[in-house]
């Protein structure tokens, strides 16, 4: 069908600035005349000249707004010279099976359309994110290009008689002002869960899964709280590695996640962590939105922090063929992550890299072959078989670790803090704040912190006391490009290694979330209870940062 662009006016739309992961707004600005179309010619234009002859991947969590958002990308692709397109069928795919699908199919890029862990609906977030060549989220200087654009755009380019059926997988061959263009509808899980059977042994987890090499099956609970990992945990947990109906639940995804907040944490899950409470399963696992991240708990709901969770499955890392086969390099963590790897990295030798809150920062290092797997205490893990994290894959890996060492989910984290001790740890979120006063609080905590006399000084609460070695606002240089990442959180450490780290949160969709990171280290008093461990610490945080006086907030909206 032969069909030609055309050029539409616009103007500007303030705040389409990227955050640590994408532009993410209410459904209700994104639906605003151009409001999208604006943010995609940027990003098509980001790309410069290389968009020319382009092959791009474009699919979703499936929310609402999705289908449509893929639409508007496929006409305006097809205007601005991109020459293919793979687009998952009904706009679905997972964050990570767009990583894998720009890898394995070589192509400049993706579009993913997501606000991840935040809720769906007409009345709540939409998200749209470029993932680059390498299968990573864009770094900062492609999304200050992005955003630079932004603000002077004046016109964008259409084809707005494009007709496509994202519904059914196959090919559709246009013409677009005499040149090709090709839109490839395909399915959403198939390309990912072969890349996952490269990676682990199948075969030996599905006799672990049914039983076969144990006498028992494994009782699974997964919940992919209607977001978009349903289609793909089906086709792998039911269908490959044999796992019964009732080993899942919540797999259809839908628009506004049936009202779920799909964030697995203890206080979203919630529903996964009083059914696995009760004590008849061996593993529970929940996902979010679009797929990147996962909770892991054990029998009667033990919970794994994220910060323990990386640090095991460093620990056990070449239990997995991939690793096997491909060796393992360093590891890494975000810096608000608790360091319970960099325990691991040390006893096996291994580097280990502290980095920035958000996934960009671990691609170059992967890129540069020094990095192989990495996590952030926000229920993020994954490995350099892809740029983004990865919860379908941390279920795999936990399950590869329990067949390997034939243990429960507690006795292996027990065994770890035999080991290396305990890194007690706990994230306070105070949600929806006010900005004003939230950027007060931080100004003045920077400026107390980061004074010459703090240092040195003590703190006592409940009957602990603690002196404080060093403070400041985060700041990291990129190992491999050398770019410079200023204001990344402030941080204080203590002379016995624990640490209280605060920041403003980049995901949010509207007012300001404060997030509060507790992080104490036990040698040898490891079986603790967190929250009790972790008292002294927190109040000293809410003493110094004034937290109560400046966002009227006692307590937190979730603790994790
Ligand atoms: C949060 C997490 C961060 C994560 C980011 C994206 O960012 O803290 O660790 O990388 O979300 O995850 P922030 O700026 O709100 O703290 V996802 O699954 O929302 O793409
Ligand atoms: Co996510």
């Amino acid at each position: 069908m032969a069909l030609s662009a055309s050029t539409v006016k616009t103007t500007p739309f303030e705040g389409q600035k990227p955050g640590t992961s994408g532009l993410r707004k209410k459904v209700k600005v994104f639906v605003e005349p151009n409001y999208t179309e604006n943010f995609i010619q940027c990003i098509l234009d980001a790309n410069g000249s290389a968009i020319n002859g382009s092959l791009l991947v474009v699919g979703g969590d499936g929310r609402y707004y999705c289908k449509k958002a893929t639409e508007i990308i496929v006409r305006m692709c097809a205007a601005n010279g991109v020459s293919r397109l793979l687009v998952g069928q009904n706009g679905i795919l997972s964050t990570p099976a767009v990583s894998s699908l720009i890898r394995h199919n070589k192509a400049l890029g993706g579009i993913v359309l997501t606000a991840s862990h935040n809720p769906g609906g007409p009345e709540n977030d939409f998200g749209i994110k470029f993932n680059c060549e390498n299968g990573g989220p864009a770094p900062d200087a492609f999304t200050n290009k992005i955003y630079d654009l932004s603000t002077a755009i004046k016109e964008y380019k259409i084809v707005a008689g494009l007709q496509i059926d994202i519904s059914k997988p196959g090919t559709s061959t246009f013409d677009i002002n005499g040149k090709p263009f090709v839109v490839d509808v395909i399915d959403s899980v198939s390309n990912y869960v072969n890349h996952m059977k490269e990676i682990f042994d199948f075969a030996k987890l599905r006799d672990y899964v049914s039983g076969k090499s144990t006498g028992k099956p494994l009782k699974m609970r997964i919940d992919s709280m209607n977001g978009v990992t349903g289609s793909y945990v089906r086709e792998i947990f039911l269908t490959n590695l044999g796992a019964s109906e009732d080993c899942v639940v919540h797999t259809t995804p839908l628009e506004d996640f049936g009202g779920l907040h799909p964030d697995p944490n203890l206080t979203y899950a919630k529903d996964l962590v009083e059914t696995v409470s009760k004590g008849d399963y061996d593993i529970g696992a929940a996902f979010d939105g679009d797929g990147d991240r996962n909770m892991i708990i054990g029998n009667k709901a033990f919970f794994v922090t994220p910060s323990d969770s990386l640090a095991v499955i460093a620990h056990y890392l070449e239990c997995i063929p991939y690793f096997q086969k491909n060796g393992v390099q360093g590891f890494a963590r975000s810096m608000p992550t608790a360091s319970a790897v960099d325990l691991v990295g040390a006893k096996l030798g291994k580097e280990v890299f502290e980095v920035p809150t958000g996934w960009k920062y671990f691609g170059n290092l992967m890129d540069a072959g020094r990095l192989c797997l990495c996590g952030e205490e926000s229920f993020g893990t994954g490995s350099n078989h892809i740029r983004e994290k990865d919860g379908i894959w941390a279920v795999l890996a936990w399950l590869s670790v329990m067949q390997h060492t034939g243990k429960g989910i507690e006795e292996i984290l027990k065994n770890h803090w035999s080991i290396y001790g305990r890194n007690y740890f706990t994230r306070y979120d105070y949600e929806e704040c006010d900005l004003d006063p939230c950027n007060q609080m931080m100004a003045a905590m920077e400026k107390n912190i980061t004074n010459p006399a703090f240092a040195g000084k003590s703190y006592s609460s409940g009957g602990k006391t603690y002196k404080v070695k060093v403070a400041d606002n985060f700041s990291y240089t990129d190992p491999v490009d050398k770019s410079v990442s200023t204001k990344q959180g402030l941080r204080i450490v203590f002379e016995d290694g624990s640490r209280i780290v605060m920041r403003l949160s980049g995901t949010g969709s509207s007012g300001a979330t404060v997030r509060l990171y507790i992080d104490s280290y036990e040698k040898d008093n490891v079986l603790g209870k967190a929250s009790e461990m972790l008292k002294p610490l927190i109040d000293i945080a809410l003493e110094i940062s004034e937290l109560p006086k400046f966002t009227g907030r006692n307590a937190p909206t979730v603790i994790t």
